[in-house]
């Protein structure tokens, strides 16, 4: 498969489980003893603040003892190479992409070092860890923060899911890294982006739904695969 430009590249979980960071539905994986519903929905947080605010503390300390792998740095190459003809979409909260030093990033799902205020919705960047005190909340009206994702049930923020689509759109070359997809409007770039023609390789050491559909399936680590894939289809300079 030759790359052609505009280049699109969608992550999941499965990207940074190289560097360390737990996933969600693999073996260990974090919904694995924790229900959805009661730390990752309105309602859970609603119900237990302090529960929710625990379990995304736990995930901030450990991604913090992570570093960028090589499937990440890959994926800045890619963006140097390609310029304004390439677009990282991730589902991904672990910030590993930008220290990796990518920067043409859309974020479906938010971030675990940003918070918003539950009253006026203020947004406050937290990068300490273990966080000061649980749960935090607001130095400007003391009302309680909240961690800065989308929860299930939760729409996404229109000006990036409508970004997100439009790359899908105009995309010839799309790169689905680590996800399993079935998290939606996430799993549907990547169908919008076949409908569109576009030539899709998927990396990941499992075959999943899109397996089938993909131009290419790539099995293995992509901390192993994206690299190698990537100086083998690489522009020549
Ligand atoms: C919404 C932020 C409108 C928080 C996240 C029925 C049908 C379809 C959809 C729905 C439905 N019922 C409800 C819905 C909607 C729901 C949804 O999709 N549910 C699913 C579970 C069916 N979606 C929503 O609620 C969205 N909002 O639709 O709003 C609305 C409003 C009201 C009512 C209804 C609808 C909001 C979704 C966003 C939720 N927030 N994250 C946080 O992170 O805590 S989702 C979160 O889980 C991640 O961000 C990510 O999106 C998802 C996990 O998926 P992956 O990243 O793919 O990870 P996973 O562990 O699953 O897979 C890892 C993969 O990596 C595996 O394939 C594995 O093989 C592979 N792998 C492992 N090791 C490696 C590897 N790959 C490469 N290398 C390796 N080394």
């Amino acid at each position: 498969m030759k790359i052609q430009p505009p280049i699109l590249v969608l992550t999941g979980a499965g990207v940074s489980a190289d560097s360390g960071v737990s996933t969600f539905r693999d073996a260990g994986g974090l919904w694995e003893g924790t229900r959805i519903e009661d730390v990752a929905t309105p309602e859970g947080f609603a119900r237990d603040p302090v529960k929710v605010w625990r379990w995304y503390d736990e995930r901030r300390v450990q991604v913090a003892s992570c570093e960028p792998n090589a499937a990440h740095r890959a994926i800045v190459e890619m963006e140097k190479t390609f310029g304004d003809d390439f677009t990282l979409i991730t589902q991904n909260v672990d910030g590993l992409h930008e220290r990796a030093g990518s920067r043409a990033i859309h974020r479906l799902h938010g971030s675990l070092w940003s918070m918003r205020c539950t009253g006026d919705g203020r947004r406050f960047e937290q990068r300490e860890v273990p966080l000061p005190s649980i749960p935090p909340v607001c130095s400007e009206c003391g009302e309680m923060l909240r961690p800065d994702v989308v929860w299930f049930g939760e729409l996404l923020d229109a000006a990036i899911l409508d970004a997100a689509a439009t790359a899908a759109e105009r995309a010839r070359t799309v790169l689905v890294i680590g996800t399993s997809g079935v998290v939606y409007p996430a799993a549907m770039l990547q169908l919008i982006a076949l409908e569109h023609g576009a030539r899709v390789a998927e990396f990941n050491p499992e075959r999943t739904a899109l397996s089938e559909i993909a131009t290419e399936y790539v099995a293995g680590r992509a901390a192993v695969t994206v690299p190698s894939w990537w100086n083998a289809h690489r522009p020549s300079t």
